[in-house]
This record gives structure tokens, C-alpha cells and sequence, in this order.
């Protein structure tokens, strides 16, 4: 970006609402006129100014603190305003207008961050890092995108790409200077590096899937037969008394959603109601919401009661292809004697009312998603994942060519494309398209 043709953008940083203070975030080559006339005098870099705020007609809009940055010494790398002054919707917005006024546009969503990668001062996972840490929903979550932000990944993204780089000057010398008649694959060495990024790869991948789940939570369908506990298993896992139980079958009708963090993975966690063939047309309304909430989970708790478990592997089938987790409840009433239910499947034995098993209950959970909530996992969002995929899968079709005799140029051609896959990542290789998508998702001030 060069700073010729660039226009100024301003919006407000701070949520709406009251609060103690709101911030004006101005970006661009107007930002230091804009605080000579909005503050009467030209700021000092970096130097807080307790000034008056006014209009272009002089009239006073708010006082507070003014700080101006250099460019290109801040967050965007542009000459940047911030203006503080009093959390009022009112105020604030009468500031930005006046910001406006004096040749400012509004920003569109995400574009300071968007700023900041064009000119350098954050690479796109960074960028990303700076909206999973504002939208973090757990103390992890936040540790993650922290680790990102800091350019953890990013740097073990760049490293695996320089790795990569390496390996296709050396693959595409061979194929350039076939004189020189080194032999690519024969003495094993190519191969060997090949498989060493590709363990490389994985493991990044794995933290990855993590950091993706850390910041997506996962959706959880309690299903099961009229009566068998479910709402109350709600309660005792989520804490509260959200849902309400009694002893009559059919108690349940709407889905109740409750979203809470089990042990580091966040949960929307959604009761439904007791699924049997009924006459009354409201409680089928709600099965049939019941049976449709459990086809679009990302994991089913199918509950039964502890003394009667046919219901459970009925309802397991019908849960198809996602996965599911059989809880035999009420364990303090009855003893569990068909602890495997299917072949390839153990139920989990709780009691809602004593809480008993609720902790196995929750280590299953997190062991069927994959979720393991270390300290080295990473923000990182599904396009991440799927571009370590892609990598992986490319290095994987370089290893076959390489054992079958393919030519080389392929082996080159699926390089390219993990080397790409990686590059997009950091946003080495990116396209307007894609910056347009990412960055549309943030909030506006960002
Ligand atoms: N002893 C015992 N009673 C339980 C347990 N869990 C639930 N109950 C009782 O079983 C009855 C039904 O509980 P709910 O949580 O309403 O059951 P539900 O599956 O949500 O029922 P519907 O909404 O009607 O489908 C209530 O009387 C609960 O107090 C448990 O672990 N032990
Ligand atoms: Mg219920």
C-alpha cells in the first residue's frame, strides 16, 4: 500500500453501549489533520494529550485523551488517532461524525487489522489471532489465540515452509540440469525429507485441530427416551438449573441450548425432548425438533435409564454417522449390568441426582472429539486445517509418485502445491478473495 492512494478510515474501537470510555481508532494519512481539528493543536507521537474534542464548527464534543502514533510505529503502520473520551452511545458517535467531517470514511469490518497485513506489521494467522482472542469464550481459548497472535504459528508455519522451499530448489535443480545426473530419489535422501515434513505436518495439524475446537466449541445433542434423565443431566453439567425436570414422561418440548466449557472445550449443550410416538401434536412437534437437533450435532448423548437399556441401541442406530455416547443414567437406582451395549460400544454410567460418573462422563466426551486441551495447541481456524490437509495430502502424493518411477516434474508439482497450501496460511500466497473473506468477518474498530 503506498500511502499516495490510500483514503483515511475511522470507526469506533470500543463496544456500543455506556461504559467508562470510548475509543475513536482513526487509520491513514488524514489521521494527524484530523486530530489537529478535532484537538486544536497538533499531537505529539506517542504522547497522551488531554484535550478538548470539537467539530468543525468549534462546538465541544466530549474531552478526553488523544493519541496519536506515527506511521509507521503502529498497530496498522499507518499514522494512527485514537480518540478516548466518555463511554456515551450519543458522545461517541458525535465524535466519529466530526472525524467524518474532517475527510475520514467509515471502516468496513476488520479493515485496521486488514491494514496491518497489507503494510506488514501482522501476517494473516496473526490477523485471525487478533479476532479468536477478542471472541475467545475459555481461559484456553485465550492462552491459544495469545500463542498465535505472538507468531508461535506463524513461525512454525514459515519454518515448515523455508523446510519446503529447500526441497523443491533441490528437486527442481535435478530437473533443470539433468546432466548433472543426480539421482533424485534413488539414494533415498528426497524421501527421507519428504516423510520428515510430513511427521512435521501432522503434528502441527493435531495441535491445530484442537486450537480449531477451542475456538468453535462443539454442539451436543442429549437425546433419549421420555423421562430417562436427560434434562437433568443438562443441569448437573452445565451447573445450573436451566432445565425443568419433574417425573412426567413428556416433560421436555422445546430445545433448550445452554453453552458452557467443559474442562477447556466449549459446549452449546442442547436438551431435547423424550423421542416416543405421541398423539399429542405439541410434544410431536418436539420430537421431531429433537430427532433433527441430534442429525445436525457434532456429538450425541444418548440417555437411557441404567435398568433398562433396550432404548439405547435403537436410538444409537438412528443416530447414523455422528458419533454418539450411550449414558446409562440413574446408577444410584439400579446396577449396571450391560455396560456394552454394541459391539464397538461402552456406555458411560452416571447418576444426574449424586453426579456420579459426570467426570468420565466429560473425559469421554473430550476423548471422542479429540480434544486434548495442552499447552502448546494453537488458535487455528478451519481454513488453517485444511491447508495443513491439503499440504499433508500433497507430501502423500509425492511419496507415492516417488515409489512408483512418476517423473520428477510431479514430484516438483505436488511440492508446489503443499508449499502453496502452507503459504496460505501466513498469507505468503493469498488472494483478494480470501482477504475479503477473512477479514469481513471481524468487528468493525478492528
Ligand atoms: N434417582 C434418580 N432420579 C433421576 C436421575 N436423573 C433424573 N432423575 C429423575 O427422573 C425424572 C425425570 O427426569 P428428567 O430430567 O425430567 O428426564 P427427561 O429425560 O428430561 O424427561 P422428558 O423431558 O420428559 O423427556 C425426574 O423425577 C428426575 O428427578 C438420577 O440420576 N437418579
Ligand atoms: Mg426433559
Amino acid at each position: 500500500m503506498s500511502g499516495l492512494d490510500v483514503d483515511t478510515i475511522a470507526a469506533v474501537a470500543t463496544p456500543p453501549g455506556m461504559g467508562g470510555v470510548s475509543i475513536v481508532r482513526i487509520s491513514g494519512p488524514a489521521a494527524a489533520g484530523i486530530g489537529r481539528l478535532l484537538c486544536g493543536a497538533p499531537l505529539k507521537p506517542r504522547l497522551a494529550a488531554y484535550r478538548s474534542f470539537r467539530d468543525g464548527g468549534g462546538d465541544v464534543l466530549d474531552e478526553g485523551v488523544a493519541l496519536f502514533f506515527r506511521a509507521p510505529r503502529s498497530f496498522t503502520g499507518e499514522d494512527v488517532l485514537e480518540l478516548q473520551g466518555h463511554g456515551g452511545p450519543v458522545v461517541v458517535q458525535r465524535v466519529l461524525e466530526a472525524c467524518l467531517d474532517a475527510g475520514a470514511r467509515m471502516a468496513r469490518p476488520g479493515e485496521f487489522s486488514e491494514r496491518a497485513f497489507l503494510n506488514g506489521k501482522l501476517d494473516l494467522a496473526q490477523a485471525e489471532a487478533v479476532a479468536d482472542l477478542i471472541g475467545a469464550a475459555s481461559v484456553s481459548a485465550t492462552r491459544a489465540a495469545l500463542r498465535s497472535l505472538t507468531g508461535s504459528f506463524s513461525r512454525r508455519v514459515d519454518d515448515l515452509a523455508g523446510d519446503m522451499l529447500g526441497l523443491r530448489v533441490f528437486v527442481e535443480a535435478v530437473i533443470d540440469f539433468p546432466e548433472e545426473e543426480l539421482d533424485l530419489l534413488g539414494d533415498g535422501k528426497v524421501k527421507e525429507r519428504i516423510r520428515q515434513l510430513h511427521a512435521e505436518l501432522a503434528t502441527l495439524l493435531a495441535q491445530c485441530r484442537d486450537g480449531a475446537l477451542l475456538n468453535q466449541g462443539i454442539r451436543v445433542a442429549i437425546t433419549g427416551a421420555p423421562n430417562v434423565g436427560k434434562s437433568s443431566l443438562l443441569n448437573v453439567l452445565s451447573g445450573q438449573d436451566a432445565a425443568i425436570v419433574t417425573d412426567v414422561p413428556g416433560t421436555t418440548r422445546d430445545l433448550l441450548k445452554v453453552d458452557l466449557v467443559l474442562e477447556g472445550l466449549p459446549v452449546t449443550l442442547v436438551d431435547t425432548a423424550g423421542l416416543r410416538d405421541t398423539e399429542d401434536p405439541v410434544e410431536g412437534e418436539g420430537v421431531r425438533r429433537a430427532r433433527a437437533e441430534a442429525g445436525r450435532a457434532d456429538l450425541v448423548l444418548v440417555v437411557c435409564d441404567v435398568r433398562n437399556m433396550r432404548h439405547a441401541s435403537f436410538e444409537t442406530e438412528a443416530a447414523g454417522q455422528i458419533p454418539t455416547i450411550v449414558v446409562a443414567n440413574k446408577a444410584d437406582l439400579g446396577d449396571f449390568e450391560t455396560g456394552r451395549i454394541h459391539e464397538s460400544e461402552t456406555a458411560v454410567c452416571v447418576s444426574a441426582k449424586t453426579g456420579a460418573g459426570i467426570g468420565a462422563l466429560i473425559e469421554r466426551v473430550k476423548a471422542v472429539v479429540g480434544f486434548h486441551d495442552q499447552e502448546e495447541g494453537f488458535t487455528a481456524r478451519t481454513r488453517h486445517v485444511q491447508a495443513l490437509r491439503e499440504a499433508l495430502s500433497a507430501l502423500d502424493h509425492a511419496l507415492v509418485l516417488g515409489s512408483d518411477g512418476s517423473p520428477s516434474e510431479l514430484i516438483a508439482e505436488e511440492l508446489r502445491v503443499a508449499h502453496d497450501a502452507l503459504g496460505s496460511i501466513t498469507g505468503t500466497v493469498t488472494t483478494d478473495d480470501l482477504l475479503g473473506e477473512i477479514f469481513s468477518t471481524f468487528c468493525v474498530g478492528k
